[in-house]
């Protein structure tokens, strides 16, 4: 069997594992038009949070804001994770900077260093070799006296690596900006180690958020970033402001500074960020 046969089933994970709840049922196929479209499908009806979906392809692997992930080929860990996290809905997004962790912890356990370009890439060498998108499902509550309590029904975290991808498995638009963790290295990854390195920490990282400890996750998306002391565009609908990105607050939202010398705390929703220029 070569690396890239290898198959993300159960069998082929369990031994690399040492999480408690997440991971520990593991829904596999070998095609699958989005593991978050079916992630959500099957969400509502699970009673315990932690179960993992895997396929081999993505058919129509899913972006942020309707945009595409290129993710037909099985050289790469297309998974998604289903939680149901009993916090404040404006911790939500701090979920994505635990899975940014996750993952940076999980492939540097691989001597791969990685860089996190807030909110939701992970960047090798200047390139994209992996994106996260987080989606929720929630309600409001009525069975509380507090008339904005919402409840979370779920919460999907879909994580999209690039490992052993070749250059020609990106279409020619990407190659600028995509990567794999095989282009940059010149060697195969077993892609079972590196999808429990990512589990292991996750489980790790988001049991602490849970218990109002999110410090650790923010320390790594701080030490890692791609993005703090640079010159940057925020892009929102079409919208282009100039900015120099100062920091990552507590909050995980990135503080900004503006032209003007105005600061702003950006929350990650629908915002899109694009380095201008290193300084
Ligand atoms: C993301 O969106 O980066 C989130 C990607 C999440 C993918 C995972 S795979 C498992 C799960 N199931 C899904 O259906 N999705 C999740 P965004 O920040 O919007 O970036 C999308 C942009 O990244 C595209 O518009 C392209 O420019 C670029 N892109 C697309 N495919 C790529 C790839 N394989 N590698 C690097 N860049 C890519």
């Amino acid at each position: 069997m070569t690396i890239n046969q290898d198959i993300l089933n159960y069998d082929e994970l369990k031994d690399y594992l040492n999480t408690e709840f997440i991971g520990r049922n593991i829904i596999h196929f070998d095609e699958l038009n989005s593991t978050n479209t079916y992630a959500k499908s099957i969400a509502s009806d699970l009673d315990k949070e932690g179960q993992v979906v895997i396929t081999e392809k993505q058919l129509s692997g899913r972006g942020r804001l309707g945009r595409q992930w290129v993710s037909q080929n099985n050289k790469g860990i297309w998974m998604s994770i289903i939680l149901k996290p009993q916090i404040n809905i404006a911790d939500i997004s701090k979920i994505t900077q635990v899975a940014a962790a996750a993952i940076n912890l999980g492939l540097s356990s691989h001597s791969v260093k990685t860089e996190i370009k807030w909110p939701n890439d992970i960047i090798l060498n200047n390139k994209k070799i992996c994106g996260i998108l987080v989606e929720m499902n929630s309600e409001k509550n009525i069975s509380t006296d507090i008339s904005e309590a919402v409840k979370i029904n779920y919460v999907v975290v879909g994580i999209g690596i690039n490992v052993n991808n070749d250059i020609e498995d990106f279409p020619k638009e990407l190659r600028e900006t995509a990567t794999s963790i095989k282009i940059e290295t010149n060697k195969e990854f077993k892609r079972n180690t590196l999808v429990a390195e990512v589990l292991n920490n996750f489980e790790k990282l988001y049991i602490a958020l849970k218990n109002n400890n999110f410090s650790k996750s923010l320390d790594i998306c701080r030490k890692n970033s791609y993005v703090i002391g640079k010159e940057i565009n925020l892009i929102k609908n079409q919208e282009v402001k100039e900015a120099t990105a100062l920091n990552i607050n507590d909050e995980g939202e990135l503080v900004v500074m503006y032209k003007d010398g105005k600061v702003d705390n950006i929350i990650s929703g629908e915002i899109s960020v694009r380095i201008r220029k290193n300084k």
